[in-house]
């Protein structure tokens, strides 16, 4: 497929950057649509985020049946989920088995990674370079680049002195690690900490967790799923697919009618235990609707989770390290774990507190914080993701006059609806910033956007239209009012990778779209019903042919 530099760019209709489950459904519907479309990936197979992220204990925490994809009826009948979380093997199979059913492995190019685009505005198409030298020219470019792909790798001195293993759990080698009678390090407490630390002290000899945040993580309640609420769940999935789809965050749960105050103590204590049973992602911070908005509110929650640290880890030193006391529970991404809390119990499991005793270097032997060395065979990364916007600026994207993304969107990302950045006409994020994105179940908003982008694309074809763009004005509107509905909430009140806080030097903006799954696909919808008003869309003086003649 690669040709050299030299040779004249091939040119296709659309060009795909990523095969995780956006871009394999966006190959779908382009596909569909009839248009030639070329797929890069950097990985050597598909399934995004579930690809690199093969550490032990790593599974999803939207429930199997409501995180799958619900376009094509015999798919979701056909495929068993064995458990309420899948693990990532499992997701990983099931994004091979739709590639395969769906024939979609010839169109992608594995092992390739987008280096570039740049728009040519007289053509109204895109020169997207690879990794390999490739160039190819396409009408649209749909960035299925993912959320959470570019793995943040934090700057620590001496990094590069450590004799041991180093693993980021975002890469995690493919053939496992065993660290059976080995002293670990874990860095990092959020999800992907959470998940593997209680495996990896199931064979470690020694593990030693550095915390710089405590976080809020919930019990999975985890368990196989029966064959009986398959069989139900299969039976009614028109209809709850369509309630995921109008609901808030695309994850089915209750959704709260009082305030932590309209109840008595008592009442909110037992609205709490039910939020910790029920296993549900979330289920705490919404368990009364006032938790995101008032700190008052949110501490009774936050303070419940404590009292459940504090009844779960024997040492109570070990035990108040281990309670979130500086951000508001919920403003944070929740966890969802499996006997997390429990593992500190193990003798041979300790926790470093970063708040009192910060990581200095990183020696030959292992960890130097500030009072003391930890010697240690492997370090383990869990340190998370340059979220939502590292990846596309990884890219060297560059729009009308040759602007380039990253320095447009050096303050922070700017756009309409998630979907389009102004002056990178025919570009399209798939879940990108400034759209429900990372709060939502990533299933039920990739599928929307997908469909929204490719309709928009047959809109376009189907009355000789060759661009989409938007205004600074329109975008600045949007921008202004992704960050108003944030500005009412408790979210901007944590250093959170949803502000980039965790990323040094990145903008802090609260970069996910807080109005609601359900509100934003009745707005994009009305966008489009209405000819994608807040768009500005051209034609250029080229007829549209077979693939894209220039
Ligand atoms: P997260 O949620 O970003 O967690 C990363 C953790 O690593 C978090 O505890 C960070 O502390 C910590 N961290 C990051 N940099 C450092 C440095 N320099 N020193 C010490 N500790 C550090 O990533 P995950 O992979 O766990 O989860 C990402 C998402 O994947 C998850 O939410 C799900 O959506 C799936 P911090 O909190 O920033 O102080």
């Amino acid at each position: 497929m690669s040709s050299s530099q030299q040779s004249p760019p091939e040119q296709v209709d659309a060009v795909v950057v990523g095969a995780g489950f956006a871009g394999l459904y966006q190959l779908y519907r382009l596909r569909e649509l009839g248009l030639s479309t070329r797929v890069f990936e950097t990985a050597g197979s598909v399934g995004g985020t579930w690809y690199w992220n093969r550490y032990p204990g790593a599974r999803c925490d939207v429930e199997s049946m409501a995180y799958s994809y619900s376009f094509s009826e015999e798919l979701e009948q056909e495929w068993e989920w064995s458990e309420r979380y899948a693990t990532q093997p499992e997701i990983l199979r099931y994004a091979r088995h739709v590639s395969e059913r769906f024939d979609l492995l010839k169109d992608i190019d594995f092992n390739t990674t987008v280096t570039g685009a740049v728009y040519d505005h007289l053509a109204h198409c895109w020169t997207v370079t690879t990794d390999s030298g490739e160039r190819v020219t396409a009408r649209f470019v749909i960035m299925a680049t993912g959320c959470l792909s570019a793995a943040n790798l934090p700057r620590i001195s001496g990094i590069g002195s450590f004799t041991g293993a180093i693993h980021h759990t975002a890469r995690w080698p493919h053939d496992g690690v065993d660290f059976t009678g080995k002293r670990v390090a874990v860095i990092g407490t959020g999800s992907s900490g959470v998940q593997s630390i209680p495996l990896i002290a199931e064979q470690a000899a020694e593990l030693t967790v550095f915390q710089r945040t405590a976080h809020y993580t919930l019990p999975a309640r985890n368990r196989p799923l029966r064959e009986g609420e398959i069989r139900e769940r299969k039976a009614g999935y028109r209809e709850f697919r369509e309630e995921l789809r109008r609901s808030p965050t695309g994850i089915p749960r209750e959704l709260p009618a009082r305030g932590a105050f309209e109840v008595t103590a008592e009442e909110r204590e037992s609205a709490y235990e039910t939020a910790w049973d029920s296993g549900v992602l979330g289920a705490l911070s919404t368990a009364f609707k006032d938790l995101l908005v008032s700190p008052a509110a949110n501490e009774t929650a936050a303070e419940f989770v404590r009292d459940k640290i504090r009844s779960a880890v024997a040492d109570p030193v070990t035990a108040e390290a281990l309670c979130p006391r500086d951000y508001p529970l919920g403003t944070k991404r929740p966890c969802l774990d499996t006997d997390y809390y429990a593992t500190y119990n193990k003798s041979h499991v300790r926790l470093v507190d970063l708040r009192t005793t910060p990581i200095e270097e990183i020696t030959e032997q292992g960890v130097r914080t500030a009072d003391r060395e930890y010697q240690v065979d492997a370090i383990v990364f869990a340190t998370g993701f340059d979220a939502l916007t590292g990846a596309l600026a990884a890219i060297d994207i560059r729009g009308r006059q040759g602007l380039a993304l990253r320095d447009k969107w050096a303050a922070g990302p700017r756009n309409y609806l998630g979907l389009v950045t102004a002056g990178f006409p025919n570009l399209f994020t798939v879940t990108g910033p400034l759209s429900p994105s990372v709060l939502s179940n990533m299933m039920v908003s990739i599928e929307q956007h997908v469909e929204w982008i490719t309709d928009c694309i047959a809109y376009l074809r189907r009355n000789g239209l060759t661009e989409i763009d938007t205004t600074a004005e329109v975008e600045d509107a949007w921008t202004e009012h992704v960050a108003e509905i944030a500005s009412g909430t408790l979210y901007p009140q944590a250093a959170s990778w949803y502000m980039g806080a965790n990323v040094p030097g990145k903008p802090r903006v609260f970069m996910p779209y807080l109005g609601g799954v359900g509100a934003y696909r009745v707005k994009c919808s009305e966008v489009a019903a209405d000819g994608y008003t807040g768009f500005t869309l051209s034609s250029c003086a080229v007829e549209w042919t077979e693939g894209v003649a220039l």
